[in-house]
């Protein structure tokens, strides 16, 4: 349950703030631009200044939002901004450059924590951290708490991020009430052709060779399915996780994929009630039961091996899965 005070100071913080800089995780994905547009949509009704600050250089993607002007590459000026809004992100040091952004806990800047991952940190002065498919539905749901009415450009945001999080309706994190907020979005104008077109309908070669070597590359074992990235793979927005996933017969799938900084992200799904984020936690990652992430140091032959034994160990263990 939401409760109805802290929203009420949330909103008479946002209203007599002398600016808002707008932050969400790195690699940004539509749950989180969306759901950051929506926001700064709003803000900019209630003339309140706002600089939404996305280190992140690959946001072409979202340039048919609504709002996606507002995308700013620049630092915020510290003397610009009393107040922090952070959606999407369960902490923070998944925001990309935060320690550059020069926020102290001295109390000058208050800190706006709304989320939906289980394992938010509440690192916020005021926190709205919801079991909810998504920062879009959670979002929808305040705006309407709140009274506000929204425009059809917020709601061709909303939409896309729920569309996002809950990969077309077809995750287990929908549940009825995102079939409503989605109603709601749409008898307020969501523009879900635009959506449709943009989301799914814009694959380009580069994304289908990267699909392809990502497919070359795939190994399937029992009840395991992974493959294998180099740092040098093409740049693409498709969400080749998926693809793995949809494979019949696993139960999780994961992607392994170097960078160039001596890193290895890895991406994990389950399919069944094995959770990949009490799995990721032993290796400091974290996420949702069924789609979580890990950063480790080293190679993608030494990562993958560390991590894959470590997981056909715990696939068996009780304590790994959640009813
Ligand atoms: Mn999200």
């Amino acid at each position: 349950m939401i409760s109805p005070q802290l929203l009420d100071d949330i909103v008479h913080h946002l209203k007599n703030s002398s600016g808002v800089v707008v932050l969400t995780h790195q690699d940004p994905d539509f749950d989180a631009i969306g759901s950051s547009l929506a926001w700064c949509l709003q803000l900019q009704k209630f003339n309140v200044p706002f600089h939404f600050f996305v280190a992140d250089k690959t946001y072409s993607q979202f340039q048919f939002l609504p709002g996606s002007e507002f995308i700013r590459p620049d630092f915020p000026r510290s003397d610009n901004f009393d107040t922090v809004l952070i959606l999407d992100s369960s902490n923070l040091d998944r925001i990309r450059k935060w320690d550059e952004l020069g926020i102290t806990d001295d109390g000058t800047v208050t800190i706006i924590n709304i989320d939906h991952h289980q394992d938010n940190r509440k690192f916020g002065n005021f926190n709205i951290v919801e079991n909810i498919s998504s920062v879009g539905e959670l979002t929808c749901l305040l705006f309407s708490m709140a009274g506000w009415e929204m425009t059809s450009d917020q709601a061709t945001c909303l939409y896309s991020a729920i569309l996002y999080d809950t990969g077309s309706f077809l995750n287990s994190n929908v549940t009825p009430s995102t079939y409503r907020a989605s109603a709601t979005l749409l008898e307020n104008g969501a523009n879900t052709a635009l959506v449709t077109q943009n989301m799914y309908e814009n694959i380009t070669e580069t994304d289908y060779q990267a699909l392809k070597l990502m497919l070359d590359e795939l190994v399937v074992e029992h009840r395991i399915a992974y493959s294998l990235l180099p740092a040098e793979f093409p740049t693409t927005s498709l969400k080749l996780i998926q693809y793995i996933r949809q494979l019949s017969g696993i139960d999780v799938a994961l992607l392994f994929r170097a960078q160039d900084n001596g890193l290895v992200r890895i991406s994990l799904r389950s399919k069944t009630q094995f959770s990949v984020s009490k799995f990721s936690a032993l290796f400091n990652g974290g996420g949702h039961h069924r789609a979580s992430g890990i950063v480790l140091p080293g190679t993608l032959e030494t990562v993958s091996q560390q991590v894959l034994e470590r997981l056909r160990k715990v696939m068996s263990d009780p304590q790994f899965y959640v009813s």
